[in-house]
């Protein structure tokens, strides 16, 4: 065992954001100096997830995509954290190679709760998905998250249950999303994040967002008419003592919005496709993004990334009010 294990096991440390977590697991954790300064200067921060890069979008578009929503959020003042697993360490914040290596790499392992100390163990090149992400984030201190789409309860099978919501439960972080994807049983994952006691903020919506559709009508009861008023809801619900996380839900640009019928139909076929090829458990997810891209003729593709820089962009704004005490 490293001494890094060993050092220290009884030391217990105030963080950024205050709470108290082990020397050990700070040393784990390697949080950027650019990232470290501007939580401790109360500057924004948005964290992003390296899942959507390694399995969400196809090579080297997902590269593209990755620094695009860095550069988004450098416009407007805000520090990006991307987060990945690399040599053995939970790191926030990336350097372009890095990302690059993620984007480019069939070694990326996919990495939720289920296997994040595996990943740590081995040293192996691990991607962060929402649930990992937000536990990086709520580690560091940082309070908003921008990502493409939450995972959720699958279609057919209630026992698929994404991470993602035991997360959302569990950690104070705010996901800034376009919704849940239609390859998941989205009225039913709704349902969870009631149970659970997750809000879900429609940004400029009352209706939840469908990722690559603005939505069919499930009717939302929390409406955010612009950033500073989803920084009032997400800061009164912490403030109260309320530990879970929250979903920030941004509907897809109007103009960008798929078709609802070519959308069905693509996800139908895909459905069908997974049950033929025996795909199970985490590579689900990725595999129909694949096929659901390939029956749309590349349109869920082109909504994807339209969709991830959106919410990246509203994910900026609302970081900057969220820092505006
Ligand atoms: N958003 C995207 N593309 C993605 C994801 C989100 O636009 O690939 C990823 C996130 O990392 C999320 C994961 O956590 O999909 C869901 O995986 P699963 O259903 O296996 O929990
Ligand atoms: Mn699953």
């Amino acid at each position: 065992m490293e001494n890094r294990l060993l050092i220290n096991i009884f030391v217990i440390k105030k963080n950024l954001s205050g709470s108290y977590i082990c020397v050990n697991e700070l040393s784990i954790i390697k949080i950027s100096d650019e990232i470290q300064e501007a939580l401790k200067d109360k500057k924004p921060v948005v964290a992003l997830e390296s899942t959507l890069i390694s399995h969400g979008l196809p090579s080297p578009l997902n590269i593209d995509v990755a620094l695009k929503a860095e550069s988004i959020l450098r416009d407007l003042q805000v520090v990006p954290a991307t987060a990945a697993l690399i040599d053995g360490y939970l790191r926030v914040g990336l350097n372009p190679e890095e990302i690059e290596l993620l984007g480019s790499s069939n070694e990326v392992t996919k990495t939720s709760f289920n296997n994040l100390g595996e990943v740590i163990a081995n040293k192996t090149l691990g991607a962060t998905t929402v649930a990992s992400t937000m536990f990086a984030a709520y580690k560091s201190g940082i309070k908003v998250f921008a990502t493409g789409g939450i995972g959720g309860v699958h279609r057919g099978s209630d026992a698929d249950i994404s991470a993602d919501l035991k997360a959302l439960s569990d950690l104070p972080v705010a996901v800034v999303c376009a919704g849940v994807k239609s390859i998941l049983d989205i009225p039913k994952t709704l349902e969870a994040l009631e149970t659970l006691g997750v809000p879900v903020i429609g940004y400029k919506t009352d209706i939840f967002p469908e990722f690559w559709t603005t939505g069919r009508g499930l009717k939302l009861k929390i409406t955010a008419s612009e950033a500073k008023e989803a920084a009032r809801i997400l800061k009164a619900h912490w403030e109260i003592g309320l530990k879970t996380g929250q979903l920030v839900a941004v509907p897809i640009p109007e103009e960008k919005s798929v078709d609802q019928k070519i959308v069905e139909d693509a996800v139908s076929e895909s459905l069908s496709e997974l049950a033929e090829a025996g795909i199970t458990g985490n590579a689900i997810s990725p595999f129909l993004l694949k096929k659901v891209s390939e029956a749309s003729g590349g349109l869920t593709l082109e909504a994807n990334v339209d969709l991830i820089l959106n919410n990246v962009q509203v994910a900026g704004e609302v970081a900057i009010q969220m820092a505006n005490d």
